[in-house]
């Protein structure tokens, strides 16, 4: 459990410590969403929502507009590190900042869109990337700094890659959206078998 890198699995549950069943979760997990809903289960209605459309980028904006409906949520965006991409975290997070709409971000950053790697490996299983290994566009690995971005965006940002340091993070983050500052916790996560 101590190891690079964390696993989703340990990654939800530890998020499940952190966050009691009052807090709003975006679901844009894509991938690991079905751990999501077992690890991070909710009882509450009304606090779990997911895109009911196919386009990627939704989760971000949503949580600001979430916080715009009722400021005294507390929001939790679970994303894929392509979703945080696709939701315009530069954007969002500004918004979040200039609406005071602060909320927490959790990437599941598995440094792949697992989702189109699967995609391509069913549909062209003698593919050129399969043959080499080279899945441009696809592996993001190493991956940008997301909490630098966060931090360029004015929200708290932190970047997790071993499990013992994942709990105390996020209770920073969770501290920092408490005190009115967004705040994104880049998890560095096992890729998924696929
Ligand atoms: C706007 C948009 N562009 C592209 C896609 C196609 N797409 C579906 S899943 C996915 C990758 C998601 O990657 P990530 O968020 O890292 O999650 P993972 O698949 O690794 O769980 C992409 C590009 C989409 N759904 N919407």
């Amino acid at each position: 459990m101590g190891s690079f890198p964390i696993s989703p699995l340990a990654l939800f549950a530890t998020l499940s410590e952190v966050i009691d069943e009052s807090w709003t979760v975006l679901d844009e997990s894509v991938g690991a969403s079905a751990w999501l809903t077992r690890f991070v289960p909710r009882t509450i209605p009304g606090t779990l929502f997911k895109s009911g459309g196919s386009s990627l980028g939704w989760a971000l904006g949503a949580a600001v507009g979430v916080k715009l409906a009722d400021p005294a949520r507390q929001v939790v965006a679970v994303v894929g590190d392509g979703t945080f991409v696709y939701g315009c975290p530069t954007a969002s997070l500004w918004a979040a900042d200039i609406q005071k709409t602060p909320f927490l971000t959790v990437i599941n950053n598995n440094r792949q869109h697992t989702a189109t790697r699967n995609a391509l490996r069913i549909g062209y299983p003698e593919s050129y990337a399969e043959r080499t290994g080279s899945w441009p566009g696809i592996l993001i690995d190493p991956p940008p700094d997301y909490a630098a971005l966060a931090r360029a965006s004015r929200a708290h940002g932190e970047t997790v890659d071993r499990i013992d340091d994942l709990k105390p993070a996020l209770e920073r983050a969770i501290a920092a959206v408490r005190g009115g500052q967004a705040a994104v916790v880049d998890v560095r996560t096992s890729h998924v078998a696929g």
